[in-house]
């Protein structure tokens, strides 16, 4: 009797769980776009054109390689709309009784599974290099979780960059080389853009037709959607950017988008990139001389470090992470994340990157719009859904804990020793926004105060009970308690009418 073999819309890689251990002469492939996976947020156009596209496009591989594949495109008729619906319709149609699946990447889609009213076999996607079990075991016991040691782990195991059993060089890491303040040039041009194909092409005009109200500009659409292209995108980065990756990696420029970012977060999430040959590409760069220690080991911590880790923590953690709320905060997104007008340069650019590229750097995604969502008392699941909808990477498994965890700390510090908030000094120092910006950086209060610095005070302030107590919040709490009563009174009472003013709609 034959399978049903289901492969998703992020799981487009032949070596995924379910394709290795399913029998191509009498197994089937099903593949479906479904309105329940292309609406559970309002997705940036340009990442369902990506998935789709994607899927289209690895769909034709398949065949091509000698699967039976059942293909459902968005607007078929017969669409059920929904994963489990689509696995019914081809069970009734084919006879097969039974499905083999890769676990999905979201509690969502496991629970819809797992409940399905048909037999499904769920296998650990081994796509990654630490398994479920594998994390947990390392976790257990720990009184904090600090993605410095599991990374430590990861390098012993995979053996990237060691020497012997010793790092590279003498170090674990080399991050205090990295992060100099930007450039006053960037020579990277950018990543690698690819002029749409037929099957692309049909995909941008069914997103078009489909997806035009949610927010985020679906062309030009340059985004590679095969592994072919993804390779070759990894490689003009490996050539091209890799080399100052870590000095630039936290900068951010008016005038460009991408400085040295990699710009394979899309890729590698629907499996058209292997982590594997993303580290192995970097570590062949250093070794043959082309890029520092600093850059490689830098650029290699986020993929087999932070990745893995915040994987590992999304299912450690169970369904309800994401409705994390420790510190409270209730305030509802302002309109400006999404393309709403505001005179605040930093997050007036990011917001218009995020919309014309799906994209934003990690430094802007903390501490821009992280660090202002933070600092403004949003309640941080309108801001997990705003991540998981605006960029072309995201996928819950990876976006919660950065977002829930890192950067709103409303997991009350599960792995971030302390929040990642700042006054406008970090965004001054870093970027070359402020100087364009209606605000002015350096005025704490008062006419023309950026509304980072009386926000930060006023955010220390209202969760000193929470936060008091941590000890690497000490310094920031003494600074406050420096300030004359007089002033930081008025400190929060212009932070809070500016809230007011943002919340009731106004231009800030
Ligand atoms: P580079 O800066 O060039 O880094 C190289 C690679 O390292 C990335 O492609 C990515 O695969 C990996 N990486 C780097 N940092 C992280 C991290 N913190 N967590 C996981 N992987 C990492 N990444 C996503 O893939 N999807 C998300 O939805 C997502 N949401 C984020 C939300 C917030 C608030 C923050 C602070 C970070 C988020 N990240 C997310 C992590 C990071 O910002 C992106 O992976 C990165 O910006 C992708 O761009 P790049 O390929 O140019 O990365
Ligand atoms: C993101 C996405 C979108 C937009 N559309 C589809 C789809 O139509 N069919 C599909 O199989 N997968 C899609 N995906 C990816 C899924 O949402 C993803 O598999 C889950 O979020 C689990 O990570
Ligand atoms: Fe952002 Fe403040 Fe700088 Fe303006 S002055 S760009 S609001 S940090």
């Amino acid at each position: 009797m034959s399978r049903l073999v289901l492969v998703l819309g992020d799981q487009l890689s032949p070596e995924i769980a379910a394709l290795k251990v399913a029998d191509k002469d009498r197994d089937i492939v099903v593949m479906a776009e479904v309105t329940d996976e292309t609406g559970y947020v309002p997705h940036h156009p340009k990442k369902i054109a990506l998935v789709l596209a994607a899927m289209r496009k690895f769909a034709a591989r398949l065949r091509d390689d000698g699967w039976q594949v059942r293909y459902s495109e968005l607007d078929d008729s017969e669409n059920a709309g929904s994963i489990v619906g689509e696995l019914l319709r081809r069970s009734e149609e084919t006879g097969a009784s039974e499905v083999l699946a890769t676990e999905p990447g979201e509690w969502r889609l496991i629970t819809a599974l797992q409940e399905a009213p048909i037999p499904v076999s769920l296998l650990e996607d081994d796509r990654f290099l630490a398994s479920h079990k594998a994390f947990e075991s390392w976790a257990e016991g720990r009184k904090s979780l600090r993605m410095e040691y599991f990374y430590r782990e990861m390098r012993r195991k995979t053996g990237y960059l060691m020497d012997g059993d010793k790092p590279e060089g003498g170090q674990w890491n080399y991050d205090k080389e990295n992060r100099k303040p930007p450039p006053g040039e960037v020579g990277f041009g950018g990543p690698m853009a690819f002029t749409p194909d037929a099957t692309v092409e049909a995909v941008l005009d069914l997103v078009e037709a489909r997806f035009s109200d949610n927010f985020g500009s679906l062309r030009p659409f340059t985004l590679a959607t095969d592994r072919g292209q993804a390779r070759r995108a990894l490689a003009h980065f490996i050539k091209h950017a890799l080399p100052k990756f870590g000095d630039y990696q936290d900068a951010m420029l008016n005038d460009d988008r991408f400085l040295y970012h990699a710009l394979i977060s899309p890729y590698l999430n629907i499996g058209l990139l292997d982590l594997r040959e993303v580290c192995a590409a970097a570590e062949e760069a250093y070794r043959a001389g082309d890029a520092p220690l600093n850059a490689v080991e830098g650029f290699i911590r986020q993929v087999i470090g932070w990745r893995e880790f915040v994987r590992g923590v999304y299912f450690l953690e169970g369904p309800d992470y994401p409705r994390n709320n420790k510190l409270n905060q209730q305030r509802k997104l302002p309109w400006l994340y999404w393309g709403g007008e505001t005179r605040m340069t930093c997050l007036a650019k990011t917001v218009e990157q995020t919309r014309e590229e799906a994209y934003a750097h990690h430094i802007q995604r903390l501490m821009v719009t992280g660090n202002f969502a933070l600092l403004a008392g949003i309640d941080p699941a309108e801001v997990h859904e705003w991540y998981l909808a605006v960029y072309a990477d995201a996928y819950e498994w990876v976006e919660a804990p950065n977002v829930v965890g890192m950067s709103q700390f409303a997991d009350g510090g599960l792995f971030a020793s302390k929040p990642y908030v700042s006054s406008g000094a970090y965004i001054d120092r870093m970027s070359d926004y402020c100087g364009s910006c209606a605000y002015d950086v350096k005025t704490k209060l008062g006419e023309g105060a950026c509304p980072f610095n009386l926000l930060y005070w006023h955010f220390l302030d209202r969760q000193r009970d929470r936060l008091e107590g941590n000890g690497r919040m000490g310094n920031m709490y003494r600074t406050w308690d420096r300030i004359d009563a007089g002033k930081r009174a008025q400190i929060l009472e212009e932070a809070e009418a500016f809230l007011e003013r943002m919340s009731a709609g106004e231009v800030v």
